[in-house]
């Protein structure tokens, strides 16, 4: 019998939230190393200099690779928009690692090209296509969201893709279409976690058919003016800023429609936390936490959680 609690997979997403968290472990961290007083606050600054030329590293390639799209002026957000590097060395994306701060530093074997994406099911047109294709057949624009995740933080950032509607509509949905399911890439050679089956790989996602043709569905190809880098989901991903963010599949490799409601990743392992809506509500708490108020990475600003992350004036009539 042991006395140790071993969290639930599903368990580590909270533990993880609070800054405080991440001050104590810094601390323990500079303390274990025998370094004290003024000493340690310069280690401490200059720890953050060496992790901000270790991503300035790993963006570049994907930061050279700008992508030319005009800023639709109708998506503002009255808040200031996240500092890039805060985005990037901030991130969920269970396939490499649990640790937010870690996932730009596991994604090394990640190879988002050559990439296709496959559009099946109930369409009169499905295909299989490059994604380069695609993004050159589709009206890219920049849309500057917010975004929050169900773990209380939020950020906002300047996305660039397509409406997802932009796709259906060239492949067709029949009529008797109800629901979008989209899986993401299964490689445990370049995603590490995926070596093991404790989570039901390949993370998968599922949208309504009118949630997926809402005008602020978009699938997402960039981000700060270039392509996105494998943190943020490369070379594809989902983006529907009025839910949770584990809606917001990464690394996309197939959409398929169907008349059935889909399973979904998060639901499956935790039906009591996480439903197939994961509409942004600041009045239904997480069982395990408040969702009344978010914390913006970067500042740590405590700022309200708005009903339908802000977008109710274009999806609350959906539900
Ligand atoms: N395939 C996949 N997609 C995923 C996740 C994941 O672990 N795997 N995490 C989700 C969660 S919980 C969040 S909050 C967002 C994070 O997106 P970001 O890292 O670009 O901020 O991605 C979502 N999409
Ligand atoms: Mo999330």
């Amino acid at each position: 019998m042991s006395y140790i609690k071993i969290p639930k997979e599903w368990e580590i997403l909270e533990t993880q939230v609070t800054p405080e968290s991440d001050y104590i472990n810094r601390r323990k961290f500079i303390k274990d190393l025998g370094i004290a007083g003024a000493g340690a606050l310069l280690f401490s600054t200059s720890t953050a200099c060496a992790q901000n030329k270790g991503v300035e590293k790993q963006l570049r390639p994907f930061r050279s690779q700008k992508l030319a799209a005009e800023n639709n002026t109708a998506f503002t957000v009255e808040r200031q928009i996240t500092d890039e590097i805060v985005a990037a060395t901030y991130n969920n994306y269970y396939e490499f690692t649990t640790s937010k701060s870690s996932v730009w530093k596991k994604v090394g074997d990640f190879k988002a090209r050559p990439w296709e994406v496959e559009v099946s099911g109930l369409v009169e047109k499905p295909m299989t296509i490059d994604v380069d294709d695609l993004i050159k057949q589709m009206p890219l624009e920049e849309r500057i969201y917010r975004f929050r995740c169900v773990e209380a933080w939020a950020m906002v950032v300047p996305w660039i893709g397509f409406p997802m509607k932009a796709l259906l509509d060239k492949v067709q949905p029949k009529a008797d279409a109800k629901y979008v399911r989209m899986l993401t890439f299964l490689d445990p050679d370049m995603a590490p976690r995926q070596n093991s089956n404790r989570l039901p790989w390949p993370y998968y996602e599922g949208l309504t058919l009118a949630e997926a043709m809402n005008d602020l569905t978009i699938l997402t190809v960039g981000i700060y003016g270039h392509i996105l880098p494998p943190q943020h989901g490369a070379p594809i991903r989902l983006i529907v800023p009025w839910k949770y963010g584990f809606k917001s599949i990464k690394s996309i490799v197939s959409i398929e429609l169907t008349d059935q409601k889909p399973r979904t990743f998060w639901n499956t392992l935790a039906p009591g936390e996480y439903d197939f809506d994961a509409n942004v509500n600041p009045n239904v708490p997480h069982p395990r936490w408040s969702q009344a108020s978010e914390r913006m990475i970067g500042t740590k600003e405590r700022l309200p959680t708005l009903m339908y992350n802000g977008y109710g004036s274009s999806v609350a009539h959906l539900y």
